[in-house]
Protein backbone atom coordinates (compact mmCIF):
# COMPACT_ATOMS: atom_id res chain seq x y z
CA UNK A 1 0.00 0.00 0.00
CA UNK A 2 1.36 3.22 -0.69
CA UNK A 3 2.13 5.80 2.20
CA UNK A 4 0.11 8.31 2.55
CA UNK A 5 1.60 12.10 0.88
CA UNK A 6 3.79 13.88 3.89
CA UNK A 7 1.66 17.14 2.85
CA UNK A 8 -1.61 17.43 1.67
CA UNK A 9 -2.09 17.96 -1.84
CA UNK A 10 -5.54 20.04 -2.80
CA UNK A 11 -7.73 20.22 -5.54
CA UNK A 12 -5.03 23.58 -6.70
CA UNK A 13 -2.29 25.68 -5.46
CA UNK A 14 -2.48 29.48 -6.49
CA UNK A 15 0.07 30.35 -8.88
CA UNK A 16 2.07 33.39 -6.93
CA UNK A 17 4.25 35.38 -8.60
CA UNK A 18 7.75 35.85 -6.87
CA UNK A 19 8.33 37.49 -3.59
CA UNK A 20 11.07 39.91 -5.04
CA UNK A 21 9.06 41.05 -7.84
CA UNK A 22 6.37 41.54 -5.76
CA UNK A 23 7.91 43.98 -3.53
CA UNK A 24 9.28 46.25 -6.34
CA UNK A 25 5.86 46.00 -7.69
CA UNK A 26 5.06 47.64 -3.97
CA UNK A 27 7.18 50.25 -3.98
CA UNK A 28 5.28 51.70 -7.12
CA UNK A 29 1.97 51.76 -4.76
CA UNK A 30 3.47 53.04 -2.07
CA UNK A 31 5.32 55.80 -3.93
CA UNK A 32 1.83 56.41 -6.12
CA UNK A 33 -0.19 56.72 -2.59
CA UNK A 34 -3.06 55.55 -5.30
CA UNK A 35 -3.91 52.34 -3.81
CA UNK A 36 -7.71 51.93 -5.27
CA UNK A 37 -10.09 53.20 -7.22
CA UNK A 38 -8.63 52.51 -10.88
CA UNK A 39 -5.32 53.66 -10.10
CA UNK A 40 -2.50 53.00 -12.43
CA UNK A 41 -1.80 49.41 -12.06
CA UNK A 42 -5.64 48.41 -12.70
CA UNK A 43 -5.48 50.95 -15.60
CA UNK A 44 -2.35 48.87 -17.32
CA UNK A 45 -4.27 45.26 -16.11
CA UNK A 46 -7.24 46.36 -18.20
CA UNK A 47 -5.09 47.42 -21.03
CA UNK A 48 -3.33 44.12 -21.38
CA UNK A 49 -5.74 41.99 -20.24
CA UNK A 50 -8.08 43.03 -23.20
CA UNK A 51 -5.23 42.34 -25.57
CA UNK A 52 -5.03 39.08 -24.05
CA UNK A 53 -9.00 38.53 -24.22
CA UNK A 54 -10.08 39.17 -27.93
CA UNK A 55 -9.64 43.20 -27.51
CA UNK A 56 -13.19 43.99 -26.50
CA UNK A 57 -14.03 46.67 -24.01
CA UNK A 58 -13.04 45.26 -20.61
CA UNK A 59 -14.07 46.28 -16.90
CA UNK A 60 -12.15 44.70 -14.16
CA UNK A 61 -14.23 43.90 -10.81
CA UNK A 62 -13.54 43.00 -7.49
CA UNK A 63 -14.58 39.37 -8.17
CA UNK A 64 -16.01 37.50 -10.35
CA UNK A 65 -19.79 37.19 -9.18
CA UNK A 66 -19.91 41.00 -9.02
CA UNK A 67 -18.39 40.80 -12.41
CA UNK A 68 -21.58 38.53 -12.99
CA UNK A 69 -24.22 40.73 -11.40
CA UNK A 70 -22.75 43.42 -13.59
CA UNK A 71 -22.74 42.15 -16.81
CA UNK A 72 -26.57 41.19 -15.92
CA UNK A 73 -27.25 44.51 -14.92
CA UNK A 74 -25.79 46.48 -17.56
CA UNK A 75 -28.36 44.37 -19.70
CA UNK A 76 -30.93 46.46 -18.45
CA UNK A 77 -33.93 43.64 -17.91
CA UNK A 78 -36.94 44.21 -16.63
CA UNK A 79 -37.20 42.91 -12.96
CA UNK A 80 -38.36 39.40 -13.07
CA UNK A 81 -37.40 38.60 -16.44
CA UNK A 82 -36.69 35.02 -16.74
CA UNK A 83 -32.71 33.96 -17.33
CA UNK A 84 -32.30 30.36 -18.60
CA UNK A 85 -28.94 28.60 -16.96
CA UNK A 86 -27.44 25.65 -16.16
CA UNK A 87 -27.93 24.29 -12.99
CA UNK A 88 -24.03 22.62 -13.14
CA UNK A 89 -21.81 25.16 -12.15
CA UNK A 90 -20.23 26.75 -9.19
CA UNK A 91 -22.99 28.64 -6.48
CA UNK A 92 -22.02 32.44 -8.26
CA UNK A 93 -23.63 31.23 -11.49
CA UNK A 94 -27.02 30.95 -10.33
CA UNK A 95 -26.73 33.95 -7.26
CA UNK A 96 -26.00 36.09 -9.35
CA UNK A 97 -29.21 35.90 -11.07
CA UNK A 98 -31.13 36.68 -7.84
CA UNK A 99 -28.82 38.97 -6.31
CA UNK A 100 -29.79 41.50 -9.93
CA UNK A 101 -33.42 40.71 -8.97
CA UNK A 102 -34.05 38.47 -12.22
CA UNK A 103 -35.66 35.15 -12.16
CA UNK A 104 -33.04 31.87 -12.67
CA UNK A 105 -34.83 28.64 -15.01
CA UNK A 106 -32.75 25.77 -15.00
CA UNK A 107 -32.52 23.42 -18.33
CA UNK A 108 -30.24 20.22 -18.90
CA UNK A 109 -26.75 20.05 -19.78
CA UNK A 110 -25.67 18.08 -22.48
CA UNK A 111 -23.69 14.93 -21.18
CA UNK A 112 -20.28 14.85 -23.52
CA UNK A 113 -19.05 18.57 -22.10
CA UNK A 114 -21.56 19.30 -19.57
CA UNK A 115 -22.23 22.47 -21.12
CA UNK A 116 -25.90 24.09 -21.07
CA UNK A 117 -27.92 21.79 -23.62
CA UNK A 118 -29.48 24.26 -26.67
CA UNK A 119 -32.20 21.80 -27.04
CA UNK A 120 -33.05 22.37 -23.43
CA UNK A 121 -33.00 25.92 -23.66
CA UNK A 122 -35.33 26.14 -26.12
CA UNK A 123 -37.94 24.11 -24.08
CA UNK A 124 -37.55 26.54 -20.88
CA UNK A 125 -38.40 29.66 -23.43
CA UNK A 126 -41.55 31.81 -22.09
CA UNK A 127 -42.57 34.95 -23.07
CA UNK A 128 -40.65 36.47 -20.07
CA UNK A 129 -37.33 35.31 -21.07
CA UNK A 130 -34.57 37.55 -21.40
CA UNK A 131 -31.65 36.19 -21.09
CA UNK A 132 -29.50 32.96 -21.13
CA UNK A 133 -26.18 32.40 -18.95
CA UNK A 134 -24.54 29.80 -20.04
CA UNK A 135 -21.32 28.26 -18.65
CA UNK A 136 -18.07 27.21 -20.19
CA UNK A 137 -17.79 24.56 -17.31
CA UNK A 138 -14.23 23.28 -16.67
CA UNK A 139 -13.41 25.57 -19.87
CA UNK A 140 -15.22 23.14 -22.25
CA UNK A 141 -16.63 25.60 -24.16
CA UNK A 142 -20.84 26.16 -24.71
CA UNK A 143 -22.59 24.43 -27.99
CA UNK A 144 -21.55 28.31 -28.90
CA UNK A 145 -23.25 28.62 -32.81
CA UNK A 146 -26.59 26.36 -31.51
CA UNK A 147 -26.98 29.22 -28.11
CA UNK A 148 -26.26 32.00 -30.52
CA UNK A 149 -29.08 30.71 -33.29
CA UNK A 150 -31.54 31.06 -30.13
CA UNK A 151 -30.49 34.02 -29.02
CA UNK A 152 -30.97 35.61 -32.12
CA UNK A 153 -34.34 33.65 -32.83
CA UNK A 154 -36.33 34.73 -29.49
CA UNK A 155 -34.70 38.09 -29.03
CA UNK A 156 -32.45 37.24 -26.09
CA UNK A 157 -29.03 38.04 -24.74
CA UNK A 158 -26.41 35.58 -24.13
CA UNK A 159 -23.90 35.79 -21.61
CA UNK A 160 -21.12 33.49 -20.53
CA UNK A 161 -19.94 32.21 -17.86
CA UNK A 162 -16.23 32.37 -18.69
CA UNK A 163 -14.92 31.62 -14.96
CA UNK A 164 -12.89 28.05 -16.38
CA UNK A 165 -12.27 30.03 -19.54
CA UNK A 166 -9.11 32.14 -19.44
CA UNK A 167 -7.47 32.48 -22.71
CA UNK A 168 -9.50 29.69 -24.40
CA UNK A 169 -9.85 30.42 -27.71
CA UNK A 170 -11.83 28.19 -30.05
CA UNK A 171 -11.04 28.00 -34.01
CA UNK A 172 -8.59 30.72 -33.26
CA UNK A 173 -10.72 32.73 -31.39
CA UNK A 174 -10.61 34.24 -27.89
CA UNK A 175 -13.49 32.70 -25.91
CA UNK A 176 -14.32 36.53 -25.22
CA UNK A 177 -15.82 36.99 -28.56
CA UNK A 178 -18.57 35.27 -28.75
CA UNK A 179 -22.36 36.20 -26.81
CA UNK A 180 -23.11 39.64 -25.52
CA UNK A 181 -20.19 39.37 -22.81
CA UNK A 182 -17.87 37.16 -20.92
CA UNK A 183 -17.44 37.11 -17.69
CA UNK A 184 -14.15 35.92 -16.10
CA UNK A 185 -13.02 35.26 -12.70
CA UNK A 186 -9.63 36.08 -11.08
CA UNK A 187 -9.88 34.30 -7.68
CA UNK A 188 -6.62 32.79 -6.63
CA UNK A 189 -8.38 28.90 -7.66
CA UNK A 190 -8.06 30.12 -11.31
CA UNK A 191 -5.22 29.35 -13.56
CA UNK A 192 -5.31 33.26 -14.12
CA UNK A 193 -5.66 35.42 -11.00
CA UNK A 194 -5.63 38.11 -8.98
CA UNK A 195 -5.95 36.61 -5.65
CA UNK A 196 -9.43 37.97 -5.70
CA UNK A 197 -10.84 39.76 -9.24
CA UNK A 198 -12.78 39.20 -12.05
CA UNK A 199 -13.89 40.87 -15.39
CA UNK A 200 -16.28 41.13 -18.24
CA UNK A 201 -15.59 41.79 -21.52
CA UNK A 202 -18.08 43.40 -23.87
CA UNK A 203 -18.29 44.26 -27.80
CA UNK A 204 -20.64 46.79 -27.14
CA UNK A 205 -19.86 50.58 -26.40
CA UNK A 206 -23.14 51.34 -24.12
CA UNK A 207 -22.97 48.24 -21.95
CA UNK A 208 -19.41 49.43 -21.52
CA UNK A 209 -20.31 52.92 -20.06
CA UNK A 210 -22.93 50.53 -17.67
CA UNK A 211 -20.34 48.17 -16.36
CA UNK A 212 -18.06 51.13 -15.50
CA UNK A 213 -20.84 52.63 -14.00
CA UNK A 214 -21.99 49.79 -11.78
CA UNK A 215 -18.40 49.43 -10.43
CA UNK A 216 -18.57 52.78 -8.72
CA UNK A 217 -21.48 52.82 -7.32
CA UNK A 218 -23.65 54.38 -10.15
CA UNK A 219 -20.90 56.90 -10.08
CA UNK A 220 -20.24 59.24 -13.01
CA UNK A 221 -19.27 62.38 -12.15
CA UNK A 222 -19.13 64.92 -8.83
CA UNK A 223 -22.54 66.00 -10.04
CA UNK A 224 -24.29 62.80 -11.20
CA UNK A 225 -25.12 59.24 -9.88
CA UNK A 226 -27.25 57.78 -12.85
CA UNK A 227 -27.88 54.25 -11.78
CA UNK A 228 -27.68 51.78 -8.89
CA UNK A 229 -24.19 50.85 -8.60
CA UNK A 230 -21.85 49.28 -6.35
CA UNK A 231 -18.44 48.61 -4.94
CA UNK A 232 -16.99 46.22 -7.44
CA UNK A 233 -13.62 48.13 -7.58
CA UNK A 234 -9.97 46.46 -7.95
CA UNK A 235 -7.28 47.22 -5.60
CA UNK A 236 -4.34 48.46 -6.93
CA UNK A 237 -2.45 45.37 -4.72
CA UNK A 238 -4.46 43.44 -6.41
CA UNK A 239 -3.96 44.40 -9.96
CA UNK A 240 -0.43 44.48 -9.10
CA UNK A 241 -0.73 40.76 -8.95
CA UNK A 242 -2.55 40.59 -12.12
CA UNK A 243 0.27 42.34 -13.82
CA UNK A 244 3.19 39.68 -12.67
CA UNK A 245 1.21 36.97 -12.84
CA UNK A 246 -0.22 37.77 -16.78
CA UNK A 247 4.11 37.50 -17.36
CA UNK A 248 3.86 33.97 -16.67
CA UNK A 249 0.19 32.26 -16.87
CA UNK A 250 1.07 30.64 -20.29
CA UNK A 251 3.87 28.76 -18.41
CA UNK A 252 1.20 27.37 -15.88
CA UNK A 253 -0.73 26.75 -18.72
CA UNK A 254 1.88 24.45 -20.50
CA UNK A 255 3.29 22.64 -17.59
CA UNK A 256 -0.96 21.86 -16.65
CA UNK A 257 -1.09 20.45 -20.41
CA UNK A 258 1.75 17.97 -18.97
CA UNK A 259 -0.11 17.35 -15.86
CA UNK A 260 -3.29 16.53 -18.04
CA UNK A 261 -1.04 14.15 -20.60
CA UNK A 262 0.17 11.99 -17.23
CA UNK A 263 -3.49 11.55 -15.89
CA UNK A 264 -5.04 11.07 -19.12
CA UNK A 265 -2.17 8.39 -19.82
CA UNK A 266 -2.65 6.60 -16.34
CA UNK A 267 -6.54 6.69 -16.41
CA UNK A 268 -7.38 6.53 -19.73
CA UNK A 269 -7.20 2.68 -19.74
CA UNK A 270 -9.68 2.14 -16.85
CA UNK A 271 -12.99 1.33 -17.87
CA UNK A 272 -14.68 2.60 -14.99
CA UNK A 273 -13.16 6.33 -15.66
CA UNK A 274 -14.40 8.71 -18.48
CA UNK A 275 -12.34 11.65 -19.50
CA UNK A 276 -14.23 14.30 -21.25
CA UNK A 277 -11.51 16.19 -23.58
CA UNK A 278 -11.77 19.72 -25.43
CA UNK A 279 -12.83 19.33 -28.98
CA UNK A 280 -10.03 19.38 -31.51
CA UNK A 281 -10.99 23.09 -32.53
CA UNK A 282 -10.24 24.24 -28.71
CA UNK A 283 -7.39 26.11 -27.40
CA UNK A 284 -7.82 24.63 -23.56
CA UNK A 285 -7.82 26.84 -20.53
CA UNK A 286 -6.78 23.55 -18.58
CA UNK A 287 -8.92 25.22 -15.15
CA UNK A 288 -9.41 21.50 -13.80
CA UNK A 289 -8.99 18.07 -14.48
CA UNK A 290 -12.42 16.35 -14.53
CA UNK A 291 -13.23 12.78 -14.43
CA UNK A 292 -16.40 10.71 -14.34
CA UNK A 293 -16.53 7.62 -12.69
CA UNK A 294 -19.13 4.78 -12.64
CA UNK A 295 -20.30 4.10 -9.33
CA UNK A 296 -17.02 4.72 -7.00
CA UNK A 297 -16.99 8.72 -6.97
CA UNK A 298 -17.60 9.05 -3.24
CA UNK A 299 -15.47 6.10 -2.63
CA UNK A 300 -12.48 7.74 -4.29
CA UNK A 301 -13.05 11.12 -2.85
CA UNK A 302 -13.02 9.84 0.72
CA UNK A 303 -9.98 7.25 0.43
CA UNK A 304 -7.91 9.53 -1.61
CA UNK A 305 -8.07 12.24 1.67
CA UNK A 306 -6.38 9.36 3.97
CA UNK A 307 -3.28 9.58 1.51
CA UNK A 308 -3.73 13.45 2.14
CA UNK A 309 -5.16 13.89 -1.62
CA UNK A 310 -8.10 16.18 -1.29
CA UNK A 311 -10.04 15.99 -4.69
CA UNK A 312 -13.43 17.85 -4.84
CA UNK A 313 -16.45 17.27 -6.50
CA UNK A 314 -17.29 20.13 -8.45
CA UNK A 315 -20.44 20.81 -8.80
CA UNK A 316 -22.32 18.86 -6.53
CA UNK A 317 -24.06 19.31 -4.93
CA UNK A 318 -26.55 20.68 -7.64
CA UNK A 319 -27.34 24.30 -7.68
CA UNK A 320 -31.00 22.89 -8.50
CA UNK A 321 -30.72 21.38 -4.94
CA UNK A 322 -30.02 24.42 -3.50
CA UNK A 323 -32.57 25.33 -0.58
CA UNK A 324 -33.44 28.84 -1.97
CA UNK A 325 -33.79 26.81 -5.55
CA UNK A 326 -35.52 24.16 -4.92
CA UNK A 327 -38.85 24.69 -6.10
CA UNK A 328 -37.54 25.13 -9.41
CA UNK A 329 -36.67 21.90 -10.82
CA UNK A 330 -38.07 18.53 -9.50
CA UNK A 331 -36.15 15.40 -8.27
CA UNK A 332 -36.93 13.65 -11.38
CA UNK A 333 -35.98 16.77 -13.39
CA UNK A 334 -32.41 17.85 -15.50
CA UNK A 335 -31.29 14.16 -15.72
CA UNK A 336 -27.75 15.10 -17.14
CA UNK A 337 -27.08 17.76 -14.25
CA UNK A 338 -27.79 15.10 -11.26
CA UNK A 339 -25.85 12.53 -13.27
CA UNK A 340 -23.10 14.68 -13.35
CA UNK A 341 -23.12 15.78 -10.03
CA UNK A 342 -22.84 12.48 -8.78
CA UNK A 343 -20.13 11.44 -11.27
CA UNK A 344 -17.84 13.80 -11.39
CA UNK A 345 -14.17 14.28 -9.15
CA UNK A 346 -11.82 16.68 -10.22
CA UNK A 347 -8.58 15.79 -9.79
CA UNK A 348 -5.97 17.88 -7.87
CA UNK A 349 -4.21 20.29 -11.06
CA UNK A 350 -1.37 22.83 -10.90
CA UNK A 351 1.19 23.52 -12.75
CA UNK A 352 3.27 22.86 -9.44
CA UNK A 353 2.16 19.54 -9.55
CA UNK A 354 5.26 17.10 -9.67
CA UNK A 355 4.52 14.41 -12.91
CA UNK A 356 5.52 11.74 -10.43
CA UNK A 357 3.12 13.28 -7.80
CA UNK A 358 0.23 13.07 -10.61
CA UNK A 359 1.27 9.88 -11.75
CA UNK A 360 1.00 8.63 -7.69
CA UNK A 361 -2.67 9.89 -7.70
CA UNK A 362 -3.54 8.20 -10.83
CA UNK A 363 -2.48 4.68 -9.69
CA UNK A 364 -4.30 5.54 -6.40
CA UNK A 365 -7.13 6.31 -8.03
CA UNK A 366 -6.50 3.49 -10.02
CA UNK A 367 -6.00 0.61 -7.12
CA UNK A 368 -8.84 2.55 -5.45
CA UNK A 369 -11.16 1.08 -8.40
CA UNK A 370 -9.45 -2.13 -8.71
CA UNK A 371 -9.88 -2.72 -4.89
CA UNK A 372 -14.07 -1.96 -5.32
CA UNK A 373 -14.58 -3.10 -8.83
CA UNK A 374 -13.53 -6.95 -7.69
N1 LIG B 1 -18.67 31.21 -12.02
C1 LIG B 1 -18.06 30.02 -11.91
C2 LIG B 1 -18.35 28.98 -12.93
C3 LIG B 1 -17.15 29.79 -10.86
O1 LIG B 1 -16.55 28.59 -10.75
C4 LIG B 1 -16.89 30.82 -9.94
C5 LIG B 1 -15.97 30.60 -8.84
C6 LIG B 1 -17.55 32.05 -10.09
C7 LIG B 1 -18.44 32.21 -11.15
C8 LIG B 1 -17.36 33.20 -9.12
O2 LIG B 1 -16.09 33.76 -9.18
P1 LIG B 1 -15.45 34.47 -7.88
O3 LIG B 1 -16.49 35.41 -7.32
O4 LIG B 1 -15.06 33.39 -6.91
O5 LIG B 1 -14.26 35.21 -8.43
C9 LIG B 1 -13.64 28.00 -5.18
C10 LIG B 1 -13.43 29.46 -5.48
O6 LIG B 1 -13.53 30.28 -4.32
C11 LIG B 1 -14.33 30.00 -6.54
O7 LIG B 1 -13.71 31.16 -7.06
C12 LIG B 1 -14.51 29.01 -7.67
N2 LIG B 1 -15.45 29.45 -8.66
C13 LIG B 1 -14.97 27.66 -7.14
C14 LIG B 1 -15.16 26.64 -8.21
O8 LIG B 1 -13.96 27.19 -6.26
P2 LIG B 1 -14.31 26.71 -3.00
O9 LIG B 1 -15.26 27.05 -1.90
O10 LIG B 1 -14.36 25.37 -3.60
O11 LIG B 1 -12.80 27.10 -2.60
P3 LIG B 1 -11.87 26.54 -1.45
O12 LIG B 1 -11.58 27.64 -0.52
O13 LIG B 1 -12.41 25.27 -0.91
O14 LIG B 1 -10.53 26.26 -2.28
C15 LIG B 1 -10.31 25.09 -3.01
C16 LIG B 1 -8.92 24.55 -2.69
O15 LIG B 1 -7.95 25.42 -3.24
C17 LIG B 1 -8.62 24.46 -1.22
O16 LIG B 1 -8.96 23.19 -0.76
C18 LIG B 1 -7.12 24.68 -1.15
C19 LIG B 1 -6.81 25.49 -2.39
N3 LIG B 1 -6.57 26.89 -2.05
C20 LIG B 1 -7.62 27.77 -1.98
C21 LIG B 1 -7.40 29.08 -1.63
C22 LIG B 1 -8.56 30.05 -1.55
C23 LIG B 1 -5.28 27.30 -1.76
O17 LIG B 1 -4.34 26.49 -1.81
N4 LIG B 1 -5.07 28.61 -1.44
C24 LIG B 1 -6.07 29.51 -1.36
O18 LIG B 1 -5.82 30.70 -1.06
O19 LIG B 1 -14.57 27.82 -4.13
Amino acid sequence: MMPAFSHPIFITKPMLPPLSQLSSGMERVYQSGNVTNMGPMHQELELELRAVLGGHNLVLYNNGTIALMAALQALDLPPGSEVITTPFSFAATTHSIKAVGLQPVFADIEPEHLTLDPVEVRKKITDRTRCILAVHVYGFPCRLDELAAIAAEHDLRLIYDAAHAFAATVGGRSIADFGDASVFSFHATKLFNTIEGGAVSTGSLERYDRLKNYRNFGIIDEDTVDSVGLNGKMSEVHALFGLLNLRTYQQELSRRRDVRAIYTEELSPVRQVHIPDYPACVGGSYQYFPIRIEQFRDVIYHELKRFNVFSRRYFYPLIADFKPYRHLAPLDSLPEARKAAQDVLCLPFYGDLADGTARSIAHLVRSIIDRHAR
